[in-house]
């Protein structure tokens, strides 16, 4: 153990896949058990469960993070560090890129595993070079301003994610990130904020027709000044709809007015329009600025920390898509792992008893919600599309309630389900089968919600002003730049489009999963409610996920590779010409100091069984490599 660190007295098991036997009562002791003594952090083979503490632990400063880089992470208790550490080292050690992958649902910590994965890599990257001091800096300060653009309190955690983010870093050979960043932004978002307290009034014009007006016009010229436009616009603009009307042949505009209500609806399209695609500029302009020019060989250390699964008493668009996004992050990345790696076992030839992976959850099938999904956006984009007023959410539902009756497979029916207020009080609501829990959603604003349409008038008004921001955030009000003109995607095109992009650059890159834990629901210390974790033991298939451990492999590679990489802590001269590949490496498996029961031959790979082994053949690689540069070093010394 490193020396002036003292590791709080562990005497429970650091790994489920110990426990015996396996069963979720054995599971929810031992987590609760380690819960209670600070251990918030326990292994399941090479993936790490993690508990919110909600409370500071003294675990994550200098020492830690330098004691985890030096150790091997065996000889430590287990730590989001050790993870970490594990993937920066395979990162410089191997060609494989890394990605870590923070699962759970909203409030569990993945954020702040997030957060102190980055202050781990800003302590241990080597200090020398003044730019890496600077990219240290310029992450960190990125993550601060998207944190503040993109967080916002829920009653599930006060400081929930509203994006969800992948950092992609890019490694150079001295494994050394390759950054640059820049920042800066704060007049729109007075703006933002001052529209939220501008209210409105109805009046009753000369002519008797109905229109409004800003109660609190000191606001407006407040906004107008920030922005650069014109007040008289600006206030005909949110009180007005302009119309195209055809009248003998001749085509005109008109302003109607609009009632409080629509205004100020009008007004919330404003605000979100703004922080929306300002946000949206902000992550363009960050990505723009840490990107390097693409040089062969470099790696990438990736990590992806989603807005996590909610289920509120009123559920809305935002918790369709967030769902959305967990249901087919955990469909393509658990569970299609979860099924290649016993395809992969039996392909191979090795002896293998199938995990079934729907274990208590035989009637959910994630295929299942993901296609239902996909259909559901189908049908709110051609809603979206083919009605935009008040009628259109009614107009969806009618939509849906005939989607569910012709879906007639028993599938559908199982995912899918009419509330009773769908036939009886109102057009409003709809349920799905997550994961998680079943989830009821309002559907009253999905329409609207769906299309980042905003009036033709708003962008020219944001445009023509001065602020320089507007003109980037507000292209399509440029009158030259027809080809703008067209409508933004609709917002569940957009989720997919990321999500799917997200999804491709995992593949070929080494997964590493910090499976996050919420013990509570009221987000305090020291207590951990059965019924709350239990269900995530559930909807995580944690049971399974330690079978599948215990039973199989934590690491392969094919067999030339796993000679070429581990004959080096072999005597022997290789390759030995007259044998084969396998026989070379049972001679290299007399050579080492693990038991052979460790290894298993597949028909063209190598498989390990257990972390520790791997981590110790890695180990002892190391350390013949650092012998031999110091053999070399001596000789050079005394030759030249
Ligand atoms: V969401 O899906 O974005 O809504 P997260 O990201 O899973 O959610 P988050 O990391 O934001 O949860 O954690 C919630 C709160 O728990 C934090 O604001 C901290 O107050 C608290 N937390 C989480 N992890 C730790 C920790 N390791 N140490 C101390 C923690 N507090
Ligand atoms: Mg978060």
């Amino acid at each position: 153990m490193e020396k002036n660190l003292i590791f709080r007295k562990d005497n429970c098991i650091w790994d489920f896949v110990l426990l015996n036997p396996l069963t979720e009562e054995t599971f929810l002791k031992t987590l609760t058990y380690r819960y209670k003594q600070d251990q918030i952090y326990t292994y399941i083979g090479n993936e790490l469960v993690s508990v919110n503490p909600y409370k500071n632990l003294e675990i994550y400063n200098e020492q830690y993070a330098l004691a985890y880089l030096r150790n091997a992470p065996f000889k430590l208790p287990p730590h989001i560090f050790s993870i970490m550490s594990t993937a920066y080292k395979w990162l410089k050690d191997t060609n494989e890129d890394q990605c870590i992958i923070m699962s759970g649902e909203s409030g569990s910590g993945k954020t702040e595993v997030f957060k102190k994965m980055l202050d781990f890599l800003s302590i241990v990257i080597d200090n020398q070079y003044t730019d890496v001091i600077c990219v240290k800096h310029h992450i960190k300060h990125a993550n601060v301003i998207l944190e503040a653009f993109g967080h916002a309190e829920t009653t599930l955690n006060k400081n929930s994610s509203r994006f969800g983010k992948f950092l992609d870093m890019e490694f150079d050979f001295k494994g050394d990130p390759v950054y640059e960043l820049l920042i800066n932004i704060f007049k729109i978002v007075a703006v933002v904020l001052k529209l939220g307290n501008i209210s409105f009034m109805s009046i009753t014009n000369i002519d008797g027709t109905e229109g409004c007006t800003v109660s609190n016009e000191y606001e407006v010229y407040d906004i107008c000044q920030l922005l650069g436009i014109n007040v008289t616009i600006f206030k005909t603009v949110v009180t007005c709809r302009r119309v195209y009307i055809l009248r003998n042949l001749e085509s005109s505009f008109i302003n109607i007015e609009m009632s409080a209500d629509e205004a100020s609806h009008f007004k919330d399209c404003l605000c979100k329009a703004l922080y929306s695609r300002l946000f949206i500029w902000l992550v363009k302009t960050i990505n723009s600025k840490i990107k390097s020019e693409p040089r062969y060989k470099r790696r990438h250390l990736c990590f992806l920390d989603m807005f996590g699964f909610e289920n509120f008493n009123k559920n809305r668009f935002h918790q369709f898509v967030i769902n959305y996004c967990n249901e087919k992050l955990f469909q393509t990345v658990f569970e299609a792992n979860f099924r290649s790696e016993q395809e992969e076992y039996i392909r191979e030839g090795i002896q293998w008893t199938q995990i079934d992976y729907n274990g208590n959850f035989t009637k959910y099938k994630f295929n299942d919600t993901v296609r239902v999904y996909e259909e559901l956006f189908l049908v709110l984009d051609r809603s979206s599309n083919e009605l935009k007023d008040s009628t259109s959410e009614r107009y969806f539902m009618q939509k849906l309630k005939k989607f569910n009756l012709i879906s007639n497979c028993e599938s559908y029916s199982d995912h899918f389900s009419e509330t009773e207020r769908l036939n009886t009080i109102s057009f409003t609501s709809f349920s799905l089968k997550h994961y998680v829990c079943n989830v009821t959603y309002n559907s009253f604003d999905f329409i609207h919600k769906n299309s980042d349409v905003i009036s033709m008038d708003l962008s020219t008004m944001l445009y023509e002003g001065t602020h320089p921001l507007l003109k980037s955030l507000f292209p399509e009000g440029s009158v030259e730049m027809a080809s703008l003109k067209k409508k933004p995607s609709p917002v569940s095109k957009q989720i997919k489009i990321a999500l799917n992009g997200i999804l491709r650059n995992l593949q070929n890159k080494k997964l590493h999963y910090i499976r996050c834990f919420k013990p509570n629901e009221l987000q305090g210390p020291h207590i951990l409610e059965t019924d709350v974790v239990l269900n995530q033991i559930r909807s995580q298939k944690i049971i399974e996920s330690v079978r599948l451990r215990r039973n199989g492999f934590s690491f392969s590679l094919p067999q030339t590779q796993f000679l070429n990489r581990y004959k080096i802590l072999s005597l022997k001269t290789w390759p030995i010409s007259h044998l084969s590949v396998i026989e070379n490496i049972q001679y290299l498996l007399h050579d080492l100091p693990i038991p052979a029961a460790e290894f298993a031959f597949g028909t063209t790979k190598m498989f390990i069984r257990s972390p520790r082994s791997v981590y110790e053949l890695e180990e002892y690689r190391r350390q013949r490599l650092n012998d031999i540069a110091v053999i070399i070093q001596t000789m050079w010394r005394t030759f030249y």
